[in-house]
């Protein structure tokens, strides 16, 4: 019986049980997984093309434990969509409404700050704030909500506004988007989420998000905001018009985005819901699909230390077994969600901490709660 030794941690693995799950398609790319080389776009595109998923399980968990060993995270947060008036109308948006019409809405400060109060009692540690692009508000509401959120609760880390957000308010307050940035980070911004980037490639943004920035503008807002501190999540939306190969571009434009500035925190596949969008003759995607995503994120992604699937979308039963298919990141409770819901997401609104803990447990890893920038807290 011959023996492969698997990574610098010197496991070795019996031949017959790689073969149980490598098939010759993949037996380059795993040869390449345990020296530790980087893959390429080929590699990438046969990785998507393989239906072998116990395979592709098989090879993003090696570099998932080498590099998170059994860990698996989750963070203690909130989330609050400010407001749904949004001057763009992506078609994959089942959240947007124009000024006026019914539905729309914009959460007052006061609002904010009583959504807040309503938790005080609970150990959160980050907020989630993300909202549509709406010309409506001024400058001011956006800091005042960053400082007011400050002054609650002292502690708190703010995740709020993608870099499709950074823009808008560069834009139409005419200043530019490091000004922009550094003003938030002075009024309490800790990181950015990483919504809004969907699939960089120009054909599919005219088909889905013709009004939306560019792939290339949000790549260089991300790097202007790791330049000047603040770190930044980065997403991909699947499962709607995009091809696969398109998928493998998108991940490695983040790929050379992040070997330059080393700034995002988490890659979050995010699966397309496509109820009440203008989209919705379209299904929604598979969890086979949902899995095999974050696995190939996982082994493209080699300069990512976080992969995370969002249980909102792809349910919490998708996310826990994404933990052996290259995901270590739970992300959150998450209370009061609407963007994914308004699309006809079924998952609850809360995961409590404690089903978070047993959800990762039962999957044989270890829970560990994070802050937003990914340090442990000991409970
Ligand atoms: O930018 C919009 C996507 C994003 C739909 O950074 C949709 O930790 C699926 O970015 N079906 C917002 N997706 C959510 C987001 C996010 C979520 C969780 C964690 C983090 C993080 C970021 O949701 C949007 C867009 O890409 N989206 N509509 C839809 N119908
Ligand atoms: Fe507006 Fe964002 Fe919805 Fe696009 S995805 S319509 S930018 S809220």
């Amino acid at each position: 019986m011959g023996n492969v030794l698997t990574t610098d941690m010197n496991i070795s693995i019996p031949q017959e049980k790689i073969r149980l799950f490598i098939d010759s398609d993949l037996e380059p790319i795993y040869q390449k997984v345990i020296q530790q080389e980087r893959l390429s776009s080929e590699d990438g595109l046969i990785l998507y093309q393989s239906n072998n998923l116990l395979g592709l399980g098989f090879l993003a968990n090696l570099v998932r434990e080498r590099i998170n060993g059994n860990d698996a995270l989750y963070v203690y947060n909130q989330h609050i969509n400010y407001t749904n008036i949004c001057r763009n109308g992506c078609r994959f948006c089942a959240f947007s409404r124009k000024n006026g019409e019914q539905a729309a809405y914009v959460l007052s400060i006061e609002n904010i700050v009583q959504s807040l109060k309503s938790r005080l009692n609970e150990p959160i540690t980050e907020v989630h704030i993300v909202g549509g692009l709406n010309e409506y508000l001024p400058y001011d509401y956006y800091l005042e909500m960053l400082s007011t959120i400050k002054s609650i609760r002292p502690s708190i880390q703010i995740k709020a506004f993608t870099a499709v957000e950074v823009a808008f308010l560069a834009e139409i307050f005419g200043q530019s988007v490091e000004e922009t940035i550094l003003e938030l980070k002075a009024a309490g911004l800790t990181a950015m989420p990483g919504g809004g980037a969907e699939i960089f490639s120009p054909r599919v943004r005219q088909l889905i998000c013709s009004e939306k920035l560019s792939g290339k503008d949000w790549i260089h807002i991300a790097k202007t905001a790791h330049r000047l501190g603040v770190r930044s999540n980065a997403t991909m939306l699947y499962g709607h018009v995009e091809t696969l190969e398109e998928r493998v571009a998108h991940l490695l434009a983040l790929r050379e985005a992040q070997d330059e500035t080393k700034g995002f925190l988490a890659f979050i596949p995010l699966s397309f819901h496509p109820k009440n969008t203008q989209l919705s003759d379209l299904h929604k995607t598979s969890g086979f699909d949902d899995l095999k995503n974050i696995a190939v994120a996982r082994l493209l992604l080699d300069n990512f230390v976080h992969i995370k699937p969002f249980w909102i979308m792809v349910t919490p039963k998708i996310a826990q077994i994404a933990l052996s298919f290259g995901a270590d990141d739970m992300d959150g409770t998450v209370i009061e969600e609407r963007i994914t819901h308004m699309a006809g997401a079924e998952t609850d609104q809360v995961l409590p901490q404690m089903d978070l803990i047993r959800l990762i447990q039962e999957a044989g890893r270890i829970p560990r709660q994070r802050d937003t920038l990914y340090n442990y807290i000991e409970n």
